[in-house]
């Protein structure tokens, strides 16, 4: 079927002159006169029919400053009309109505009045019956479809429902809502399942942060980008206080996203959305199969072996079996295996809650309850395969496991891979890393651990959480290997080397370096706050920081410290091999020296000193071979950077006399001199002093946008 784009819409609203913004009563618009058409007073907003696929028409308010104009809000979405003889009329009783066709009603406010009424857009998008005395008797601001503005009401009655897709603007499975106990929430509701995502439903709302005794029930958005809600949920734009047009959307695909409008390229831009992980979006992915997130292609899913896609253009309808379900019943037992699928969770009611001791009793329990349940199978945890003696059973295992990103390889394998370890790219902390190629033809970094002390189970737990973090400024683990003695990891490949490779080949102009430094912090960030346990890298320096073809740092090497089974060593004062184990010497915070409490800090210090070597070329190993036995020696580069910057009458000097010389005079002056600054806080003696990584993030970026004058 052929669906029109919204580039119709602008011709439609562009050839129309009406340059009014009321209705009076009495009179009607026509869905065949695109003139009829409502403007408000500033020009801002349209009211009038837009085309919504073949002779199918909605009346609508549009903005119409963007490039398409943005639809905001239809009297008709689930019911579009006729490009024929159907009209929006303002009847003398005060009820307005759409027919659709000249005949059958198919929306209506339901209103009626003695009073002489008007039909007004206004100039903030909201389109009004008013009476002579400006009394309100119905307004679209109460009644939205699947977009809030500023100084728009969300309330009890009021929720927010997605559209079904981007071209198809019916009503879609996704909705913002306030729940019977007060709570703001995002619901699925789909054809047979509905579900509760957001908050999550593991969390009591008090643990949320929200409040659920004050029935207000009311929510709103400034054209600052403040959202604030009367549970306690409140938000900022990343561009607040900016007074710009916004719009907060209930996307089709289920995430809650503030937009604000960017008047040079005519086009929105999100600057907050509600849903950091596309996946924990319920239904998106639909029956019987997988949803993944790769940062770089974003969202995608995936069937489970044995089933295919019932429609590829719309993923909601999930899978269908692709082969004869009557064939796996207990009458007629074929050759079957589990198949484990490891870091995927499942979302939605259990099918029978029942206690077993074993995985084997697990199995045949399923097994049973399978015979007459097929649909619902992928709410347990394993999953049907046919045939394992069938050798195509280990490749399907291969197929599904590296559609869930992360997978277990046996010693065989990855020595294959490497061809007998013979290509060595790099060595760090606990090993040695060998460049290989998989199975499926990816190139991979693995890295053999040299301290493999910790028992499988403890390196199984670990590796778990290394394997869950998912951030585009963090190397992706591919894989494992517990064999053993053997420990190995699994990394992408990245072959444009290391930080501290491109600084040495002088492949990094400023710009590249500036947003080096700043995908490190954000990286670093992640590790700190976002992760599920507390990561601390505790070796962060250009060597460990990797950059793809884009020049995007990647940080390597995180998580190490749990795998290496390290000895605490809290009172590790005069071993000759705590620098080895604990970071490396020029990039090491003082509270290693001085044996004080070690946080995450230590990370932010070795950050600063990564920053300060960006920015003047140094390394500060270089810079301590002159004075070295010492304890702190790292202070030398510090030391260098803050007594040429006491000493210049300007920072034009002091910049001049620390940049880079390979730079060769290319930089951007203020980005230097926010850098130095940030590195410098980064870089105190007392840790207390030095700003998280997310804070380094924010002023780096925020300089960056110009957006908050520090
Ligand atoms: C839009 O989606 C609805 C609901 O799925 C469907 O009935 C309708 O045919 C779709 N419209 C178009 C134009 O595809
Ligand atoms: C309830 O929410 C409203 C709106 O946010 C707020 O003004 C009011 O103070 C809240 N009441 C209580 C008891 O917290
Ligand atoms: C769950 O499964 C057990 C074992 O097959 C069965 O006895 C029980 O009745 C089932 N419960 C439900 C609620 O289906
Ligand atoms: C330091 O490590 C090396 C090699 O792992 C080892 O031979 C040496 O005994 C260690 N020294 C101390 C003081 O632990
Ligand atoms: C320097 O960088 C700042 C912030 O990133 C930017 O606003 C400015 O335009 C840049 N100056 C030049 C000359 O490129
Ligand atoms: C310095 C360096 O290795 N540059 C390479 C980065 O990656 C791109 C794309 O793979 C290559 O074209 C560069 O030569």
């Amino acid at each position: 079927m052929h669906v029109f784009s919204l580039f119709l819409f602008l011709l439609f609203f562009s050839t129309s002159f009406a340059a009014t913004d009321t209705v009076p009563e009495g009179s009607s618009l026509s869905v065949e006169k695109p003139s009829d058409t409502l403007i408000s007073s500033n020009g801002d907003f349209s009211a009038g029919f837009i085309q919504v696929g073949d002779n199918a028409f909605c009346f609508a308010v549009c903005f119409t400053r963007s490039n398409p104009p943005t639809v905001l809000w239809m009297a008709n979405r689930d019911v579009p009309v006729n490009g024929k003889a159907s009209r929006l009329s303002l009847w003398k009783n005060g009820n307005l109505v759409l027919t659709d066709a000249g005949e059958t009603i198919v929306w209506t406010t339901a209103t009626v009045s003695s009073s002489n009424l008007h039909l007004k857009l206004r100039n903030d998008g909201n389109l009004l019956l008013l009476t002579s005395k400006h009394t309100v008797v119905w307004q679209s601001f109460d009644s939205p479809t699947d977009t809030l503005l500023p100084d728009q009401k969300l309330t009890e009655r009021a929720s927010l429902v997605s559209s079904r897709s981007a071209t198809n603007f019916s009503s879609g499975f996704y909705k913002l809502y306030f729940d019977n106990d007060n709570v703001l929430r995002l619901l699925y509701k789909g054809p047979t399942l509905s579900s509760v995502y957001w908050p999550e439903s593991w969390r009591l709302p008090i643990d949320a942060g929200r409040s659920t005794y004050n029935v207000t029930k009311t929510a709103l958005l400034d054209s600052f980008g403040r959202f604030s809600s009367s549970d306690g949920f409140h938000f900022r734009s990343t561009d607040y206080p900016n007074k710009l047009y916004r719009r907060l959307k209930m996307d089709p695909d289920g995430n809650l996203r503030l937009y604000s409008f960017n008047q040079e390229t005519k086009t929105w831009q999100v600057t907050w959305q509600v849903i950091p992980q596309p996946c924990t979006v319920h239904g998106i992915c639909g029956a019987n199969s997988m949803c993944s997130n790769h940062h770089v292609t974003g969202r995608t899913c995936h069937c489970l072996k044995g089933f295919r896609v019932k429609d590829p253009n719309d993923w909601t309808q999930g899978c269908v079996p692709h082969f004869d379900p009557s064939l796996f019943s207990c009458q007629s037992p074929q050759p079957m295996a589990f198949l484990h699928l490891p870091t995927t969770e499942s979302y939605g009611y259990d099918l029978n809650v029942t206690r077993v001791t074993s995985l084997k009793e697990c199995q045949d329990l399923c097994l049973r309850l399978w015979a007459f349940e097929l649909s619902t199978i992928f709410l347990v945890w394993f999953f049907l395969l046919r045939s394992s003696k069938n050798p195509e059973a280990v490749e399907q295992q291969k197929h599904l496991l590296s559609a869930t990103g992360f997978q277990r390889f046996t010693y065989a394998e990855l020595k294959s891979a490497t061809k007998g370890f013979r290509e060595e790219v790099g060595r760090g902390a606990g090993g040695v890393v060998y460049k290989g190629t998989l199975y499926d033809n990816r190139v991979a970094a693995i890295k053999r651990l040299s301290e493999a002390t910790q028992g499988e189970a403890e390196f199984l737990a670990e590796i778990r959480t290394i394997g869950m973090l998912n951030h585009m400024n963090l190397i992706d683990m591919w894989g494992y290997c517990v064999e053993g003695k053997h420990r190995l990891l699994v990394y992408e490949y990245m072959e444009n080397g290391s930080l501290a490779d491109n600084l040495f080949s002088n492949a990094l102009d400023w710009k590249r370096r500036f947003n080096v430094a700043l995908g490190t912090a954000r990286g670093l960030a992640y590790l700190h706050e976002e992760c599920l346990e507390w990561i601390l890298h505790c070796d962060v320096k250009p060597q460990n920081i990797l950059l793809d073809s884009d020049f995007e740092a990647k940080v390597a090497d995180f998580g190490l410290s749990k795998l290496l089974n390290r000895d605490d060593g809290g009172n590790g004062n005069g071993n000759s091999n705590f620098s080895r184990i604990r970071g490396t010497r020029g990039y090491m915070a003082p509270e290693w020296v001085y044996n004080l409490r070690i946080t995450s800090k230590v990370d932010v210090y070795s950050y600063g000193i990564v920053v300060l070597e960006m920015v003047s070329g140094r390394s500060p190993m270089e810079m301590q071979s002159l004075e070295n036995s010492r304890g702190i020696e790292q202070r030398r580069l510090v030391t260098w950077v803050t007594e040429k910057i006491k000493h210049a009458p300007t920072s034009a000097f002091w910049i001049e006399e620390i940049i880079d010389p390979n730079l060769e005079g290319e930089y951007n002056v203020s980005e230097v001199e926010i850098l130095v600054k940030v590195a410098l806080q980064c870089v105190q003696d007392d840790m207390n002093q030095r700003p998280s990584l997310s804070q380094v993030a924010e002023m780096l970026l925020s300089h960056q946008n110009k957006l908050l004058p520090r």
